[in-house]
């Protein structure tokens, strides 16, 4: 059996790439209102202060949501529409709409899966030093007791923080994400090392605030390692490339040890360890049980073993690729479509840490055909996630416990820095009118769920 019985199809978005009402009802501002609004950052000047207007039309949407089948619905919650200065004085209009778009879920029977942070930090809290400030990982504790008291009685999947490699590297060394910061590695390691904290903390405050058993977790993002040939040569040259610090800040196992082992990989203490704040009991406060862990996949790096024993890894960590990748599809991300990500990613966290795995992100940004009929058509993602599901469900008979798999995105969605010119919905959104349109990805999904992925053998 690929996927077991208990196995959950969702799909996934976050709140400031979909809520839009970015100045309603008292919510303060985020880094991302700030940053979007920058002359400059965003393709086209593009904003989140509209998006898909999820904020307003979120019952319609989880019409939606029950046409496809969702099982579950990964969510984010707005920091700054529950905390509007990030800590101190709650907004019950800001907690009040979660509290109705669960009730909505549920009684379409579509399971909450909510991520307390996706990226939208409190803009009060970045003035008083954001991540670099220690006292980060209370504010979140804080903020996390406040929503697992409102809507813990409902809500029993929890995940704490989103990629958060992603928001530390991109947001604050690239700057090419909110805040648009471009520190050194002194205070990147001291970020990692907050937010870390942080993490731990929070499960730590979820646990101590549900009324019900929580399953916990985060969602990583991570590039796994695939060896271009399934022979112990190369599975075990990819298996040391993937947990080889050779990535840097990116690699998997400087965020993974601490929160499951308890501990720093010995490569990370050599090269950061001097910048790295640590105070006695930090690795016991990450290191909390996790119920799965919840991976963000979208692309692998292939690995080969060259003649004289070498591999093809640059000292950036990503492999040489010419010749492997230069022929592939590539998505509208440019990234690559390496659809063995998924078993490999499963397979890696797995056989290092024991727990089940979900997928907590996957998909692709295409170009959707808006044809004469009314439909839209988008073959290349039925393509693509097909390929990948065959790969997450071959982890599945192998043996790998698989949880869930959370389809990026439900909707076409504000993508960031790349505004809304990157479509990675199910469903297609007219920005214009706000009309959604199933695209046959959707209709294709559907049935996925209801066979319980048995159509993708076909
Ligand atoms: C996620 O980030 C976010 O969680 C989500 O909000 C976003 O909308 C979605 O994915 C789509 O972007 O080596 O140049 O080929 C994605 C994080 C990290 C995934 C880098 C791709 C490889 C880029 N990305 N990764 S590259």
């Amino acid at each position: 059996m690929a996927f077991p019985d208990n196995f959950v199809w969702g799909a996934a978005a976050a709140s400031y790439q979909i809520e839009g009402a970015a100045f309603a009802d008292e919510k303060g501002l985020s880094v991302w209102d700030v940053f979007s609004h920058t002359p400059g950052k965003t393709w086209n000047g593009d904003t989140g202060d509209v998006a898909c207007d999820h904020y307003n039309r979120y019952q319609e949407d989880v019409q939606v949501m029950k046409q496809i089948g969702l099982q579950a619905y990964r969510l984010s919650i707005s920091w700054p529409r529950i905390l509007p200065e990030g800590v101190g004085k709650v907004n019950e209009a800001g907690l009040g709409f979660y509290d109705k778009l669960v009730d909505e879920l549920l009684e379409a029977d579509i399971t909450p899966y909510v991520t307390l942070f996706h990226w939208d930090y409190p803009w009060e809290l970045y003035c008083r030093g954001g991540w670099l400030n220690r006292d980060s990982a209370d504010w979140f504790a804080d903020y996390t007791d406040i929503v697992v008291r409102a809507l813990g009685d409902r809500v029993k999947h929890w995940m704490t923080l989103n990629e958060p490699p992603v928001f530390v590297l991109v947001g604050h060394q690239a700057g090419r994400h909110a805040p648009g910061d471009q520190f050194s590695d002194r205070h990147i390691a001291r970020i990692i090392h907050h937010v870390l904290l942080t993490h731990g903390k929070s499960v730590q405050a979820i646990r101590a605030a549900s009324p019900q058993p929580a399953q916990i977790s985060w969602a990583l993002n991570t590039d796994p390692s695939i060896p271009v040939v399934e022979d112990e040569t190369h599975i075990n040259a990819a298996r040391e490339t993937y947990w080889g610090l050779s990535n840097g800040f990116w690699n998997a196992g400087l965020w993974l040890d601490p929160v499951l082992r308890g501990e720093y990989p010995q490569a990370a203490l050599d090269r950061w360890g001097e910048y790295l704040p640590i105070r006695e009991g930090d690795l016991e406060e990450m290191n909390q049980p996790l119920d799965f862990v919840g991976l963000n996949i979208y692309r692998g790096h292939y690995v080969a073993v060259e003649e004289d024993g070498g591999s093809n890894i640059r000292s950036d960590g990503r492999p040489e690729l010419e010749g492997f990748e230069e022929g592939y599809p590539l998505t509208m991300m440019d990234w690559p479509v390496t659809p063995e990500a998924l078993y490999w990613g499963a397979k890696w966290v797995n056989e290092r840490y024991g727990l089940p795995i979900a997928i907590t992100e996957n998909g692709l940004a295409s170009m959707d055909w808006v044809a004469v009929d009314g439909a839209v058509h988008d073959p290349n993602r039925i393509d693509f996630l097909k390929r990948y599901l065959r790969g997450f469900g071959k982890a599945g008979a192998d043996g790998i416990p698989l949880h869930a798999y959370f389809q990026w995105s439900i909707f076409d969605n504000y993508e960031w820095a790349e505004g809304y010119r990157k479509r990675f919905g199910l469903v297609h959104v007219n920005y214009q009118t706000q009309e959604r349109i199933l695209k046959d990805s959707a209709h294709w999904y559907r049935q996925v769920i209801e066979s319980n992925g048995a159509i993708l053998d076909e």
